[in-house]
């Protein structure tokens, strides 16, 4: 049987150095943790909303503000980290100053779902960065990338750049192996947007959608990004949160510890993962908390809105 440790173990040397399994070990440890204070956050009193707001312009919940913490923790514990980001904090956090590493993270995503006990999650990448400059680089760089589902099950993705993994936390607290390399389906009909902002799409997305639906696709949206994402990763399906006119930044998803993490991962699964007409994984960061257009999962239903926006490109271009 195969653990996570045994896993790390595996690959120590290859796509992990010495470093880096301490710095996993830790995050795996800070998910524990996470898993933990979500499973009894009810009866700790932990629900409903701070007086805080944060750099998103959002209040925080009591477990945004533990999660974080207990992340950074995990940073402070890994003495190759030099630079942690955090949805939850302006600017990067200077960890250890001979460190190696960014940890980049959204502590808990999905957070507006607590207080309904809907599967959340906390979604992690690693980086190779000793100065603060090198934080905004594009997600072709990441070294490391994963997600901790909180749901009926605590399941920790995880992919060192070939395949992505999945383990599940048993009683004992160790995440072990319930699916080896996985691979996101091809083909799919169905599909996860959140339909009341329909408003706000561009030309493309109106017609995918509706092209969709006439072809029968079926609907899912979770308003957890983990959640939609993992439902992804077992069979299939298209997730968008596309350029939205009303929002700052053409979108509502923020590209270092969101779209670039997933990016990796549903790429290392053999899906694909777009802003629109360019690969998220290919945009060039120009700040901590950029907002982007994100689409990602099924390769051939991602190719049918990338063509449909290069048409449109070609159109402009016309
Ligand atoms: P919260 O962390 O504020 O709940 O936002 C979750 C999220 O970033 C992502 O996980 C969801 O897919 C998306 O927002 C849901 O957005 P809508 O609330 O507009 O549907």
């Amino acid at each position: 049987m195969m653990t996570f440790e045994t896993y790390l173990e595996s690959h120590r040397g290859g796509a992990l150095n010495d470093d880096l399994v301490i710095v996993l070990r830790e995050i795996a440890e800070a998910t524990r943790q996470i898993s933990d204070k979500l499973r009894t956050s009810s009866l700790a009193g932990l629900t409903g909303a701070t007086e805080v707001t944060n750099v998103q312009g959002e209040t925080q919940k009591p477990l945004d503000v533990i999660s974080n913490e207990i992340l950074l923790e995990a940073c402070r514990k890994s003495p190759a980290v030099a630079f942690a980001v955090s949805e939850e904090l302006d600017t990067e956090v200077e960890v250890h100053a001979a460190g190696k590493y960014a940890v980049i993270f959204d502590p808990l995503d999905g957070s507006s779902n607590l207080d309904v006990n809907v599967t959340v999650g906390t979604i992690f990448s690693v980086i190779a960065a000793t100065r603060s400059q090198d934080i905004l680089q594009s997600g072709r760089g990441q070294l490391v990338a994963g997600y901790a589902a909180y749901g009926p099950q605590t399941t920790l993705l995880l992919s060192v750049g070939k395949g992505v993994q999945i383990f599940t936390l048993n009683a004992a607290g160790d995440y072990v192996m319930t699916a080896a390399n996985v691979t996101i389906p091809s083909d799919s009909k169905e599909f996860a947007i959140n339909a009341a902002r329909r408003p706000s799409w561009d030309d493309v997305i109106v017609d995918y959608i509706d092209s969709s639906i006439a072809g029968g696709h079926n609907m899912r949206w979770v308003a957890s990004m983990v959640a939609d994402a993992h439902r992804i990763f077992n069979r299939g399906g298209v997730f968008m949160y596309p350029a939205d006119r009303a929002k700052p930044g053409s979108g509502r998803l923020r590209l270092l510890y969101e779209a670039n993490p997933i990016g990796f991962l549903v790429e290392a699964a053999g899906g694909a993962a777009i802003a629109g007409k360019i690969d998220i994984l290919d945009i060039q960061p120009t700040s901590l908390h950029q907002r982007v257009p994100v689409i990602f999962g099924s390769e051939n239903e991602v190719a049918k809105i990338r063509a449909a926006y290069h048409e449109e490109r070609m159109a402009e271009v016309a």
